[in-house]
């Protein structure tokens, strides 16, 4: 029977929970309902905390996994029905769920793993410039492996349309020397090149700043960290598209909370329902975002 200890903490201005198990350790913000870390024993982290991450109110922390909710990236380049969802001004990147407070709903032990649940009450009709009606929770479930589920349920009577992401920073000995299989053949948005559609060939190696969204990739991505001798699994459910991001020299030293040379450390898959994979939910209705994060050494 696995035994977990849960600590309350405080990270600059963002209240946290530590949450340690025999196999591994999380640490998850109240704002965003944000996992910014986790690792396992005996391992380096699976799950990327930026050296130069910055803990305050009403900014995403540069590390783990951020809810992107209820739209991914910039609004603006959101098919026309989530762009029509939003009224407010200036709409923030990536949503509104990520920089604000949810409610740790519980805690409870179920069998060999530890459920936590979490919702984001505001989204039933307090985000601002966002007046839609929609329950929104976060599941996150540890144990030999990490489990996300972020189920969304139109609780109004007119359809409501989001982009989503589970924005993961992957931790990994070096970008460089890593590779993601999984991608190949598939069809992908460079939106380096003006969103043009083009074709991987092979696994997917870094040697630029890299942000695509793949389409229709598998259900189960992985990254190759030989260094490391590992290989991180992510299984995915209700997604058909995966935006895969580092942001390299020039675009880190932009970034005010990450290190100049912190894009060798961490790489970016997120599971996601962006571009054309949208996600309509009727009155009523409801869709769950699903990612497991598993490792095995190689
Ligand atoms: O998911 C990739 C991306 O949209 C990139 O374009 C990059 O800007 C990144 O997310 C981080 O965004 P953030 O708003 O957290 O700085």
């Amino acid at each position: 029977m696995a035994t977990f200890q849960v600590v309350t903490e405080q990270h600059g201005e963002l209240n946290c929970w530590r949450i340690s198990s025999d196999h591994a350790e999380l640490l998850i913000a109240q704002q965003g309902a944000q996992i910014l870390s986790y690792q396992r024993v005996g391992q380096p982290p699976l799950l990327w905390l930026s050296d130069q991450a910055i803990f305050r109110q009403g900014k995403s922390v540069r590390a783990g996994v951020p809810v992107c909710w209820p739209w991914f990236g910039n609004l603006q380049r959101n098919p026309q029905a989530v762009q029509a969802m939003y009224r407010g001004e200036q709409a923030p990147a990536h949503g509104l769920a990520r920089a604000r407070d949810w409610q740790l709903l519980g805690i409870e032990e179920a069998g060999d793993r530890l459920r936590i649940e979490f919702e984001l009450p505001e989204a039933q009709g307090d985000l601002p410039g966002w007046p839609h009606d929609v329950e929104l929770k976060l599941v996150v479930e540890l144990g030999e492996d990490l489990q996300l589920n972020l189920t969304s349920r139109n609780m109004g009577n007119t359809p409501v349309t989001i982009s989503q992401a589970l924005h993961s920073y992957f931790a990994v000995s070096d970008v460089r020397q890593v590779r993601v299989e999984g991608v190949e053949g598939l069809g992908y948005i460079e939106t380096l090149a003006d969103w043009e559609q083009r074709q991987q060939q092979g696994p997917l190696g870094f040697a630029g700043e890299t942000d695509r969204i793949y389409l229709a990739p598998p259900q189960t991505l992985s990254i190759v960290d030989p260094h490391w001798e590992r290989r991180i699994t992510l299984t995915s459910s209700g997604s058909r598209s995966a935006v895969i991001w580092n942001p390299w020299t020039e675009r880190a030293k932009e970034l005010p909370d990450m290190a100049d040379d912190g894009w060798q450390r961490m790489l970016c898959i997120e599971t996601a329902n962006v571009w054309n994979d949208l996600v309509e939910l009727k009155p009523g209705g409801s869709s769950s975002l699903g990612v497991r994060i598993g490792c095995e050494m190689i």
